[in-house]
């Protein structure tokens, strides 16, 4: 696995034991390869070799460059089972239980890259939402002619009172600054098995609040349609990062707050740990 990571003046690219520092690295140029794994080769070639004593930073930004992110909803029991939930007493709950067994995914706009935070970058609640959650979700890099090539943790950080209370409200409750978080670095190599765990622990006050794993056996669709979906009549000509849906939902009675720390643990891929502004 090769893992890429975004640091202030320069990027660090890792593979296996090995660490180069690379001072003009182009993000935009690896979405836009039709090989991306060639263009991190070259940049190890043309990189420095750094100790791996480099990588062990509490801060990085966001793995991207001018990439739109988007996010796929409802495709675990779990989102759907929630979902269903908050949004019964608005009559909203039908749209959710039908998009789960649709052949039509939901497919949302998430955020620009000057919304994103990258890891150990302060996620954010809105002021106008009273029940909010994070969303570990595994995150893909695809570039701009449609195939992955890479994979990260993202956390589409939502407000569960807006959504629930209208479907139509969506928009508000998924985008606003600081509500999606991704990284710590985009990692290309083989797609993570059904196996691959999501683990999310939220702390407070130093103690556990709520913790909680799933795996990607859970998740319903296929990578392939979801990003096929996206892609349908739509051009990305940076690539786009397209996060795949959450398979962990507090209970009811959970909801952020300032000063939470949410740390995302993807099996291969590292841990992305944002605190709540
Ligand atoms: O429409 C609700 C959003 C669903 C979502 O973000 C998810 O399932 O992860
Ligand atoms: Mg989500």
């Amino acid at each position: 696995m090769i893992k890429v990571y975004r640091g202030k003046e320069s990027i660090l690219i890792s593979d296996g034991e090995q660490v180069y520092e690379h001072a003009s690295f182009s993000f935009d140029q690896l979405f836009r390869a039709s090989n991306p794994k060639t263009v991190l080769e070259d940049a190890m070639r043309e990189g420095t070799p750094v100790s791996a004593e480099a990588l062990n930073k509490p801060n990085w930004l966001p793995p991207m460059g001018n990439q739109e992110v988007w996010a796929a909803g409802v495709t675990y029991f779990r989102s759907r089972e929630a979902r269903m939930e908050e949004s019964e007493d608005a009559g909203g709950d039908v749209f959710y239980d039908m998009v789960y067994e649709a052949d039509r995914p939901e497919l949302f706009f998430k955020a620009t890259p000057a919304r994103t935070r990258g890891h150990g970058a302060p996620i954010c609640i809105r002021k106008d939402s009273t029940w909010d959650v994070p969303e570990p979700e595994l995150t893909l890099a695809i570039n701009s002619q449609g195939k992955i090539f890479g994979y990260t943790i993202g956390d589409d950080v939502s407000s569960r009172s807006i959504e629930g209370e209208n479907p139509l409200y969506l928009p508000q409750a998924k985008v606003y600054c600081g509500s999606c978080a991704i990284g710590p670095a985009l990692c290309l190599g083989e797609p993570p098995s059904k196996d691959t765990g999501i683990n999310l622990t939220i702390r407070r006050n130093g103690e556990v609040a709520f913790e909680d794993r799933t795996t990607l056996h859970q998740l319903k669709r296929s990578l392939e349609e979801l990003v096929d979906f996206l892609y349908r009549d739509n051009e990305f000509p940076d690539g786009a990062l397209l996060m795949t849906g959450t398979g962990i939902v507090p209970s009811t009675e959970f909801t952020l707050q300032s000063g939470d720390v949410v740390t995302i643990t993807i099996d291969g891929l590292g841990t992305l740990e944002n605190a709540v502004a």
